[in-house]
């Protein structure tokens, strides 16, 4: 069974992690003398940033024992403000994963597993066991006059075969090359971010960066799905997944930013196509397209951001088809004493232009996680899409837009704590609504159903 194989990776790969643990008494060698990558930038300085993970602002804490708040690779703030790829999240968002320092270098790892039982009802339904997964290592350390920084993130996905699992009313990506997955959500590549970048400091709280990643994310978009607090507990992959963040795993990327204080601005190239059905190998092609993002968080709990994409080609079934992609987004985190709150609300539009195609479809999404002391955690997500691509080539019903909406709702319970690892078990129930016309192909109140076993670091 595959899910078994992503918990074993990921047991023998939590003991190596378990010296990370923050210390208060460490080795000399250890986090004491942890290098700071951004030397130099006092984080006192930015009223939105809080110096020390405990709370204590002076910055001289910062590096006397208590676990070292590591600092972005891409500019002189906390690593908790960075999302995906070289996204912003609210600099309120608890740090993820284990820090420790290698030499030189200042490391986190990070990652998750879902082993899920699912269930789709409806004739267009299935049913399926499977596993999720990701795991991240990063990396930064002063290079010159600035810092650089290496990140891999991979996924055992590619273990839920090529259809990956059944979602109604997902569309996106294909399964053998040929034909569009509809009513499936694809599996991730296993790659899915080798990714460096390098920053320079400027002025009191400025920086200018490069990220280059095969693959990697290019800016557009929120940070992706599995990578944000509001929705990272939830199984289920949004539906607006192609409207927002579908470019998370992208073939090849280059991307110049500048950030000053809450702002940052950034601007990519890459190859516009999305990965092929085979998901172990890593895709080459031409840098076809470009994106922008201008990003702030004014304040702690606050972070926005709008961009632009002009994909010139994403679809390996149409490739003559162009998406210009417009995305706007605002994520708020409360961090409480016990309880700690992030939702999202996003918007995005896709205009599809090419031979007999020329369609605007808009989609939106709320979601929103609270947990309870790291032990109760309930989400939920409502989402409506636009979506197109629901019939094959041929049905009378291709082409045509049917608004769809999804409201999902989930619970998990962590119960076990093993070294770094958590361990929780939880289950969501999804509510669909489509136009009546569909009800002959769908049921009339189709719904998703997954219960599921979920570890992270
Ligand atoms: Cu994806």
């Amino acid at each position: 069974m595959p899910g078994r194989l992503a918990l074993i990776v990921l047991a023998l790969a939590a003991p190596s992690f378990a010296f990370a643990q923050p210390a208060d008494a460490p080795s000399p060698g250890a986090a004491a003398s942890a290098p700071d990558p951004m030397a130099g930038h006092d984080m006192s300085t930015h009223g939105h940033d809080r110096s020390t993970s405990d709370g204590q602002g002076s910055p001289s804490t910062a590096h006397t024992g208590h676990d070292p708040e590591m600092k972005s690779g891409l500019g002189p703030y906390s690593m908790r403000r960075e999302g995906s790829g070289t996204s912003w999240q609210p600099d309120a968002t608890p740090m993820q994963g284990v820090h420790l320092a290698a030499g030189d270098w200042a490391v986190m790892a990070h990652g998750f597993v879902n082993v899920v039982h699912d269930e789709q009802t409806g004739p267009r339904g299935d049913t399926k066991g499977f596993s999720q997964s990701m795991a991240m290592l990063m990396a930064n350390r002063r290079a010159g006059p600035g810092t650089l920084g290496l990140r891999a993130m991979v996924s055992l996905d590619p273990t839920m075969g090529k259809s990956g699992y059944p979602l109604v009313f997902q569309t996106g990506e294909t399964a053998d090359g040929a034909t569009p997955l509809v009513d499936r959500q694809h599996p991730h590549d296993f790659f899915m971010e080798l990714s460096t970048t390098y920053s320079i400091p400027f002025g009191d709280d400025g920086a200018a960066f490069a990220y280059f990643g095969l693959p990697g994310e290019p800016a557009l978009g929120p940070p992706a799905f599995m990578h944000r607090f509001s929705g990272m507990r939830n199984p289920e992959a949004p539906l607006t997944h192609h409207w927002l963040d579908s470019t998370h795993i992208t073939f090849g990327v280059a991307t110049l930013g500048v950030s000053r204080g809450p702002m940052q601005l950034e601007a990519s190239w890459f190859n516009s196509r999305e990965p092929d059905q085979l998901r172990w190998n890593i895709e080459t092609r031409r840098f076809d397209s470009w994106s922008a993002r201008l990003s702030v968080n004014p304040v702690r709990a606050l972070s926005m951001q709008v961009s632009y994409g002009d994909l010139a080609s994403p679809e390996q079934l149409e490739p003559d088809v162009r998406v210009r992609r417009t995305t706007a987004s605002a994520t708020y985190h409360a961090d409480l004493r016990d309880v700690q709150w992030a939702s999202t609300i996003a918007y995005g539009r896709n205009r599809k232009t090419g031979p007999g195609v020329d369609s605007s479809e808009a989609a939106w999404l709320v979601e929103s996680t609270w947990a309870f002391r790291d032990t109760h955690t309930i989400f939920a997500r409502a989402e409506q899409v636009e979506n197109s691509e629901l019939f094959a080539h041929g049905d009378p019903l291709h082409g045509e837009a049917f608004r769809i909406r999804k409201l999902s709702v989930g619970y998990v319970y962590d119960f076990a704590k093993t070294g770094p690892l958590k361990w929780g078990v939880g289950g969501v129930v999804g509510f669909l609504s489509a136009p009546s016309r569909l009800d002959a192909t769908y049921g009339s109140h189709p719904r998703s159903y997954m219960v599921f076993l979920q570890g992270r670091l």
